[in-house]
């Protein structure tokens, strides 16, 4: 059988994370890794009580935290086939980790992003900078690597010896972007599946602040020339 492990950022989720690993499909998942990053909080006793491996990753920083849950899984007899990345503040659906997978099952793609632009939006989800964001960075890879995405969203699934050759770097906020642009220059094979979003629990640290949302703007646009 396919093995699939799910790798989840969480600073300060303890409302949310427990949530968020029990909705996911157990019976398609084999591991599922909350990286504990720099919480101050309960986040890793309700992680670990929902049932999930807790690593800690006491710097800040999305992809600090996805590099540190990706190193761990690296380890001999670890490594799944496909791992799949959500974030801890339940604003995905975890159960529709099956859409968002059977992409890479059935059709031999290699990644999967789940679109919340193809999917329906609770209002007040998403802020008008981060639609307006991600449109805009999505229509530059576009323009620059002819590949067609219409999300940045956490929600994806990625078979795990691509994510190894496309060696991700990102420690912040470029993290969704990179494995784009890389998947693209990779020649990747890519698809969209529409998920869902809803209204996060809990409080924001990106896109619900002007300190985020100019940082991580400033830096996916950045990551988008970079890899030019
Ligand atoms: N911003 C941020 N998020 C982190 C970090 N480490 C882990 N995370 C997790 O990354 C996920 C995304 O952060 P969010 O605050 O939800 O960011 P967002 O989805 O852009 O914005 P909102 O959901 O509106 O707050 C959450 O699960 C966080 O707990 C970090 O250092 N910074
Ligand atoms: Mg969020």
């Amino acid at each position: 059988m396919t093995k699939i492990k799910v790798v989840i950022p969480a600073n300060n989720e303890e409302q949310s994370i427990g949530l968020v690993v029990r909705d996911i499909p157990k019976d398609i998942v084999s591991e599922v890794v909350v990286v504990n990053n720099a919480s101050t909080d309960n986040t890793v006793a309700v992680a670990r009580e929902a049932g999930a491996t807790v690593l800690d990753e006491p710097i800040p920083g999305y992809g600090r935290a996805c590099l540190k849950g990706i190193s761990y899984l690296s380890e001999p007899g670890k490594q799944p086939d496909i791992l799949v990345f959500l974030d801890g503040d339940y604003s995905d659906y975890p159960e529709e980790l099956s859409d968002v997978v059977a992409p890479i099952l059935n059709d031999g793609v290699d990644m999967v992003i789940g679109s919340r632009a193809l999917g329906k939006r609770e209002g007040g989800s998403m802020t008008f900078p981060q639609v307006f964001g991600n449109w805009l960075a999505t229509n530059l890879i576009r323009l620059f690597y002819r590949v067609r995405f219409t999300d940045l969203g956490p929600f994806r699934a990625i078979r795990f010896d691509k994510l190894l050759e496309i060696n991700m770097v990102d420690k912040t906020y470029g993290w969704t972007v990179e494995m784009q642009v890389k998947a693209a220059r990779h020649k990747l094979k890519t698809a969209e599946v529409p998920v869902n979003y809803k209204r996060r629990i809990g409080v924001s640290k990106v896109s619900g602040t002007i300190k985020g949302t100019f940082l991580a703007g400033y830096k996916i646009i950045w990551t988008i020339f970079k890899y030019l």
